[in-house]
Formats: C-alpha cells, structure tokens, sequence
C-alpha cells in the first residue's frame, strides 16, 4: 500500500486528497494533531503500515502490526460546535460499516460507543480527539485501527479470545487501499449529512447496526459501574440506560459488557 494506491481508489472531493504515509510510527494520533495545529487542509489522511506505540482510549495500547492493518488519523474541519464533536465517533462507525458491507459484503455490528465487531470480536476500534475554542471547533482527530489481514497467530496473545481480522471472517485477502477509499467516501458523506441535517438520520443508520439495543449491560465507567437495559442513544449520542429503578441514565462514555 502507498498514497498512489489510495488517491487511485478515493472518490471523495476532500478527505484524504491529501495524504502523509509512514513506514513506521509510534502513532498517527500525535502526528495528526501536530499537523492539524500546523493547520493542514480539511481531510488530510495521516497513514502508517505500523505503529509501534498505538493506543486506544485512555492510552491503552492498541496492537498495529506491520502491513495487516489500516493504522490512520483523518483531520478534519466540520462546521459543528465542540457539543457535537463526540457523536463523530458514531457517524464514523456507520461510515466503516458501510465501506466493509461494500468491499466484503459481511455484516459488522456496533457496540457501543466505539468499536466494530464481528462474530462478537473486536474487529476496529475508533478514538476521536478534538481541538477546539470554548465555542467551535478547530479539528477532529479521527483514528481508526482496522484489522484486515492478520491471522489469528498475529494477534498477541492477550488479544487472541476478543480480537478478528476481515481475512479470517471472510477467508480472503483484503485490498487495504480500496477499503480506505471507502471509509473516506461514506465519511465524507455522513459528516456531510450530520452538518446539515442534525444527528437524527445518523441515528436512525446508526441504530440499526448497533447489538446493544434492548440488551441488559453493565457500563464501567471512571467512577462507577451502573447495570440496566440499552434502550438506545439520544440526539446527543449518549447511551441511554434504564436502570432497575426504572430511572433513564444517558451515559457519555463506557466500557460496556453485554450480560
Ligand atoms: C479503541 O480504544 O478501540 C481505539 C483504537 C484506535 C486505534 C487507532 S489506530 C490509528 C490511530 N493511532 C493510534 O495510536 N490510535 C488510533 P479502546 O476502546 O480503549 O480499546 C482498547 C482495547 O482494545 C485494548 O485495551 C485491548 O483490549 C483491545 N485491543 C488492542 N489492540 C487491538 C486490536 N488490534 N484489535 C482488537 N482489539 C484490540
């Protein structure tokens, strides 16, 4: 995979027409925010064959082997106010599901708030990170952490019950290139959609992909762990969870364990 080979798939008007690829790097998060204060166009794509430092929420180490994966940091500039920069983690994962249905025809679900699944294993996981006035926002940092072509012996152990690739899901070889072109196109249009329209059609697209609706889980919060039934999210993006007293909780972000 090189730039050549994304821009030859891409057929958006802005993401990813401009696109910085590494060999090797810690992680494309630091260096996208680096270049979004350097004040790179809307849609820049920063992309690594390998991280040897990625991480995932709350700096936990995200596995990035050399060539098996999509390893990218896309910047972008939406017209939105930094209120509405989380439910971009959402718009995403509709936008990845989308592009995997397209190049592989498999069916991935969404568990909420941040990660893609398939066969109940973690397949992508999301990070969104903003920079932004008290009133607008400058940039979002959308990392996305794919699993394409690895095996399951590529994976450390640790990772071996909860993570898959769309090799072993589907058997095949997947063109990483193509995938991104498509990830960048359904972005490009969702976030598009989300600007003009609200959140509203996201949800209704995003609902449909989710597994947790109507499932008792257990949020795990900084703080605390609180159990209930998911009923959905809100126009906001939150989850909203019915508690045993019969109380609606919107919760903004969690490890979630479906019971
Ligand atoms: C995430 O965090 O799921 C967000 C991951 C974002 C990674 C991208 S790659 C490009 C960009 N550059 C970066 O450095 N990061 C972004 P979280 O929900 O906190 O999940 C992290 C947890 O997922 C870990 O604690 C592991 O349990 C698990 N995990 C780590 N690597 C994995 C992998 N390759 N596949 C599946 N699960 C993994």
């Amino acid at each position: 995979m090189n730039s050549a080979n994304i821009l030859n798939h891409l057929e958006t008007s802005m993401y990813g027409r401009s696109v910085d690829y590494y060999e090797s790097v810690e992680s494309t998060q630091p260096l996208a925010h680096d270049a979004a204060q350097a004040g790179v166009p809307d849609g820049t794509l920063i992309v690594a064959e390998e991280q040897t430092a990625g991480r995932g929420r709350l700096y936990r180490p995200w596995s990035s082997a050399a060539r098996k994966g999509i390893w990218m940091s896309l910047i972008i500039r939406p017209t939105l106010t930094p209120q509405q920069a989380p439910q971009m983690t959402l718009v995403t994962a509709v936008a990845i599901i989308r592009a995997i249905e397209e190049v592989t025809g498999i069916e991935a679900t969404i568990k909420w708030p941040n990660d893609i699944l398939i066969n109940g294993k973690k397949m992508t996981g999301i990070l969104t990170e903003l920079q932004a006035d008290p009133d607008r926002v400058k940039a979002i940092i959308i990392g996305i952490g794919m699993n394409v072509n690895q095996d399951e012996e590529d994976f450390p152990d640790e990772l071996q019950s909860i993570a898959t690739s769309l090799k072993i899901a589907t058997g095949q070889h997947i063109n990483r290139a193509k995938l991104i072109a498509g990830i960048l196109r359904y972005l490009e249009q969702y976030t598009n959609m989300y600007e003009k329209h609200g959140f509203g059609p996201i949800k209704l697209l995003w609902e449909g992909y989710s597994n947790t609706a109507g499932k008792r889980i257990r949020a795990v919060m900084l703080n605390e762990t609180i159990e209930g039934v998911a009923l959905g999210i809100s126009e906001e993006g939150l989850l909203e969870l019915q508690l045993d007293d019969g109380s609606v909780r919107g919760i903004y972000s969690a490890d979630i364990q479906i019971q």
